[in-house]
């Protein structure tokens, strides 16, 4: 069984990765867009969304960004996505 689908959730091989955070099937710039309105939040905000906070820390910061600019470019299929 190969990973060649284009399509992310057709893939055999797709597990959500948590660095994909759009969940489109790849670690790039959409998800640092999709973060910025979050970014400073931490988990007693009415707006918190665990989700964008990548490392567990209880705050959305650098760390996060850091970590989508870390492993940018991954696909879900990736095994060294999943750190
Ligand atoms: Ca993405
Ligand atoms: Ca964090």
């Amino acid at each position: 069984m190969g990973c060649t689908s284009e399509d992310p959730h057709l893939n055999p091989c797709y597990y959500p990765s948590p660095y994909d955070v759009d969940g489109d099937g790849i670690v790039d710039v959409n998800d640092l867009y999709e973060m910025k309105p979050y970014y400073g939040i931490g988990e007693n905000d009415p707006h918190w969304n665990s989700r964008y906070d990548v490392e567990k820390s209880g705050l959305i910061d650098i760390d996060d960004f850091m970590k989508i600019v870390d492993l940018w470019g991954c696909t879900v299929s990736e095994k060294w996505c999943y750190w």
